[in-house]
């Protein structure tokens, strides 16, 4: 893995998302897209399922992406597996809560994949600095309020219901611009509960009550999004809507595991677009695709006469 270049005076990194989110100021000087390591610590999620259930083996893999490149981790112990029941809050507090202690006593960026606030807060107690709460709070009504009171980075994304029947709510008229209006809708709730705005990270919840083509007008249209004014993350890895794209010759879905170039191919298209941080599966493809963009939007800023139009070119994000 090859250091980052550190942007240098008057270095022209126009487009490269440098937004400073609470608590994370080391990672906003990167002056590139991040990329999050996943750690699921499950026995049954669609991408990865079982492979590092164990506490230890869920650490050393944590470890791995580290030394792939990561930024940050994102430990999880309730699979959102389209179909899958509810864990527990017992059984993902024991799965979750050792991995992100150990991971953060190495000094990793960890964050806590979870909706339920008890979970969040305990996590952050043992070191987390991320809560990714993929139901944007609406799953749990004490979220708001434990991300008001810790202050860490929340990771909002659009979500219309839990994994047993997200596909039954998959109806939009635009899709980018209902995404866009019910992420502000959750906004404007979080901030209502005390929740700072430079807290807040919205993520458009691709495949999360998305039928296949519904996600790639979300990726297409990403800077509609990001004209809210936050930081986006993108979670493309290893989705069905890839697997869909790459079916064989018979029809099938692309496994999972056979996810991971395209997965790297959005990485590229994500960064380019202005993505704040990208969360991914295998690491080294994205780490490498995340630098490539930023070179190139070095690049650009040097050789074009100035920002692309409506953008703000300090901090490379859409001017609101
Ligand atoms: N996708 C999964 C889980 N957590 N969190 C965020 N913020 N965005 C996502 O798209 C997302 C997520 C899907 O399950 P996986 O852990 O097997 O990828």
């Amino acid at each position: 893995m090859v250091p980052d270049a550190a942007p240098g005076p008057g270095d022209p990194s126009g487009g490269v998302p440098t937004a400073a989110v609470a608590g994370l100021d080391e990672l906003a000087g990167l002056g590139r897209t991040l990329v999050m390591g996943v750690v699921n610590v499950t026995p049954d999620s669609f991408s990865d399922g079982g492979e590092w259930y164990e506490p230890d083996a869920a650490v050393a893999h944590g470890r791995a992406l580290l030394d792939d490149g990561a930024d940050v981790l994102d430990v999880g112990g309730e699979s959102t597996r389209p179909g899958a029941g509810r864990v527990p809050v017992e059984e993902e507090l024991a799965r979750v809560l050792p991995v992100v202690a150990a991971l953060a006593a190495d000094g990793a960026v960890v964050s806590v994949d979870t909706t339920r606030a008890v979970v969040a807060e305990r996590a952050v107690a043992a070191g987390a600095r991320i809560v990714n709460d993929v139901s944007g709070g609406l799953a749990d009504p004490d979220m708001a309020g434990v991300v008001a009171r810790t202050g860490v980075a929340y990771v909002c994304m659009h979500w219309r219901g839990h994994a047993d029947v997200m596909d039954d709510l998959e109806r939009y008229d635009d899709v980018v611009a209902d995404v866009r209006a019910e992420l502000s809708a959750r906004v404007e709730a979080l901030l209502a509960a005390g929740v700072r705005r430079d807290q807040v990270v919205l993520d458009p919840g691709l495949g999360f009550s998305k039928a296949g083509s519904a996600n790639w007008p979300l990726l297409a249209r990403l800077g509609e999004l990001e004209e809210l004014g936050f930081p986006v993350l993108v979670g493309a890895s290893r989705k069905r809507f890839l697997g869909h794209l790459l079916a064989g010759p018979d029809g099938r879905p692309a496994p999972p595991l056979s996810r991971d170039d395209a997965t790297a191919a959005v990485t590229t298209l994500a960064a380019a677009a202005g993505a704040w941080c990208v969360r991914v599966h295998a690491v080294r493809a994205s780490a490498d695709a995340v630098r490539v963009v930023a070179a190139w939007q070095r690049a650009r800023g040097a050789t074009t006469p100035g920002p692309a139009p409506g953008r703000d070119d300090s901090t490379g994000r859409a001017a609101t």
